[in-house]
């Protein structure tokens, strides 16, 4: 039987007691992939091939305010002060998503959501987006959901976004049932205080393929995909052994690998897949050339042109001084 997101979402909410507010805002932040969730097993569920892992941009996401509206036709919704047109992708995106809760709680909502990120730049807007509104939907309905159910929700909206529930490192289990309710995201125990991410935002334009399609072309076409699930497992491991051991080097060749694999499964594609533009290659050099200069610095890439990198405090100063223009995040502030 194919399952809807609608049944997913049934069957979670059974159980709640809803006992609604007036309106209610909630923050979730963006994640970045240091194993990347590529491929789905279920489309329509959003549940994945592998199992990834990600480390929280703490104080980096999205915000959204909820505010019942009990006398209007339809939802209204703003990105970051401007109303959505309601044709829009975006618009239809955000009501599917209440329309899951709505069974539930019935009416109509005002949904008002700011993004410290570029929306649809491969910086994971949509990640941390639809955790926030699930979230913010959980609390404005009084719902009383548990992190796992936050997550499983969340996911309905966007793979990603069951990641973007937690603060720091986490883990997406793939899960292995046909309903999805054992994919889920858990936090793990571990802090890195001296780990600094640093964003180079090389163009804020919208890509041209999401990553939606991305993923699903990479799939559908690339051989190289097969060995994709085995490259996931072996880097998970690794990257949990590094947190474990606050072992850097480990840390950040594992997560710039499994980046680079990825990107060689879309480019492997047919038609070929290549988000980067020539900033991002300059970029990748530049990081290249500090590490043969002693820098211990890595880069990871997602579904975009931009360049995160990895490092730690001690090599702030060295990467700064390259990459002038970076932002740097503290996750474990
Ligand atoms: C990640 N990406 O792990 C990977 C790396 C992009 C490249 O998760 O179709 O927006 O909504 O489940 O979550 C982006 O994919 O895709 C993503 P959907 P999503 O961060």
């Amino acid at each position: 039987m194919n399952l809807t997101q609608n049944d997913v979402a049934a069957q979670l909410l059974a159980e709640c007691m809803p006992d609604p507010v007036a309106t209610f805002e909630a923050f979730a932040p963006v994640n970045i992939a240091l194993c990347k969730y590529w491929g789905k097993r279920n489309a329509t569920l959003n549940l994945p091939v592998n199992d990834s892992l990600s480390v929280a941009l703490a104080g980096k996401g999205s915000t959204t305010r909820l505010t019942r509206l009990p006398n209007a036709g339809g939802d209204e919704v703003f990105l970051n002060g401007t109303a959505v047109d309601a044709g829009s992708r975006f618009h239809k995106k955000v009501v599917a998503h209440i329309d899951l809760f709505r069974a539930t709680v019935p009416g109509f909502l005002r949904v008002e959501t700011r993004n410290d990120v570029a929306t649809g730049a491969g910086l994971a807007s949509s990640a941390s987006g639809f955790a926030a509104l699930t979230r913010a939907l959980s609390g404005l309905y009084g719902l009383q959901l548990d992190d796992e159910q936050l997550s499983i929700l969340a996911r309905l909206g966007s793979g990603s976004a069951c990641r973007s529930i937690y603060n720091g490192f986490v883990r997406w289990h793939k899960g292995v049932r046909g309903d999805g309710m054992d994919s889920f995201a858990r936090p793990l125990p571990e802090s890195w205080p001296e780990l600094r991410l640093g964003l180079l935002t090389l163009t804020g334009e919208a890509k041209k393929t999401g990553s939606r399609e991305g993923m699903q072309r990479t799939v559908d076409s690339a051989i190289l995909y097969g060995s994709w699930p085995e490259q996931a497992r072996r880097d998970i491991a690794r990257l949990e052994h590094a947190i474990v051991q606050r072992d850097f080097t480990l840390l950040g060749s594992t997560a710039e690998q499994n980046a680079m694999a990825m990107h060689a499964t879309m480019l492997a594609s047919w038609p070929p897949l290549l988000y980067w533009q020539p900033e991002s290659v300059q970029a990748l050099q530049k990081v290249w050339q500090l590490r043969e200069d002693g820098v211990q610095v890595y880069a990871t890439m997602d579904a975009g042109p931009n360049v995160k990198l990895l490092f730690e405090r001690a090599s702030a100063g060295d990467v700064y001084a390259a990459f002038p223009e970076l932002e740097l995040i503290i996750p474990f502030e």
